[in-house]
């Protein structure tokens, strides 16, 4: 279980809610509490037509609530949610051992190596784009959804290794919501065995996002709390190993329920 803290004034679902240190300790503290194996740091949101944050700010956001998370919480591994390097390496620096990049390593040519060099574990998430519109429909033109995002991250699985970052740390995301529409994004959950199929683990990353807003109705961000259960169950049983979620009690509690009854299934 991954727990989302977003150090950020304009992220879509928790913008400005844990945008100082203090709260963004004190929401990792809680996050942890309620279950959370992993927490992922993010200083820059990727809401369409977001403002871009420069290296030196995401730097200003991002470090001191790393740092302040490793001495409070010293058996929970940070991830740095950033698609720039400078940034994971600071992270990295100050005791962050994951990177979660959103452009799956294309946006930053330093990444690759820095993870390489640094053994971090990485996540390379589908998208497409920059960061500004990656989020948006501005690339989300496809014949077969699944067969395209299974190749791009092929591709970035070959770039990886082309860096010399071992398989081992590596974790698959099909990007969910992000450069596709809501038809898209559900297709691919439909159709996640064909991510699990290329052999590396997959997390999903569903909460809150506007597909299930869009299913439902619910345009509260805070309220797409059980559309997003729904979704995680549904992904553990294709495959899905990894869950990035904002309300880690909730998703932990439903997870768990799921995979006690999975694993006695014959
Ligand atoms: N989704 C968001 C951000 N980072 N990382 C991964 N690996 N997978 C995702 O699906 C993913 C992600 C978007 O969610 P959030 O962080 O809540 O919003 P924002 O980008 O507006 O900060």
């Amino acid at each position: 279980m991954v727990g989302i803290v977003n150090v950020t004034p304009d992220s879509f679902s928790d913008g400005g809610d844990f945008f100082s240190p203090d709260a963004a300790v004190a929401h990792g503290r809680q996050l942890v509490a309620d279950g959370a194996d992993i927490l992922d740091i993010g200083g820059e949101s990727t809401r369409p037509n977001c403002t871009p944050v420069l290296v030196s700010e995401e730097i200003r956001r991002v470090v001191p609530v790393v740092r302040a998370l490793r001495a409070a919480l010293p058996d929970t591994p940070v991830s740095i949610d950033t698609v720039k390097a400078p940034v994971a390496e600071a992270a990295i620096a100050t005791g962050a051992v994951i990177v979660n990049d959103v452009s799956g390593l294309r946006l930053d040519p330093d990444m690759g190596p820095l993870c390489a060099a640094s053994g971090a574990g990485v996540i390379l998430m589908h998208s497409r784009g920059a960061v500004a519109d990656m989020a948006s429909y501005a690339h989300a033109e496809y014949r077969d959804v699944t067969g395209e995002v299974q190749a791009e991250l092929r591709s970035r699985v070959s770039a990886a290794r082309d860096s010399g970052i071992d398989d081992r740390s590596v974790v698959l995301d099909p990007g969910i919501g992000f450069s596709k529409r809501t038809e898209h994004s559900i297709q691919l959950l439909a159709d996640l065995p064909q991510i699990v199929a290329l052999g590396l683990p997959v997390l999903v990353g569903v909460s809150r996002k506007r597909f299930i807003g869009e299913i439902t109705g619910v345009t509260t961000t805070a309220d797409r709390e059980e559309g997003t259960m729904a979704a995680n169950v549904v992904a553990l049983t294709l495959g899905a190993r990894l869950f990035r979620v904002h309300d880690v009690r909730a998703a932990r509690r439903s997870l768990d329920v799921a995979w006690e009854i999975m694993r006695r299934m014959r």
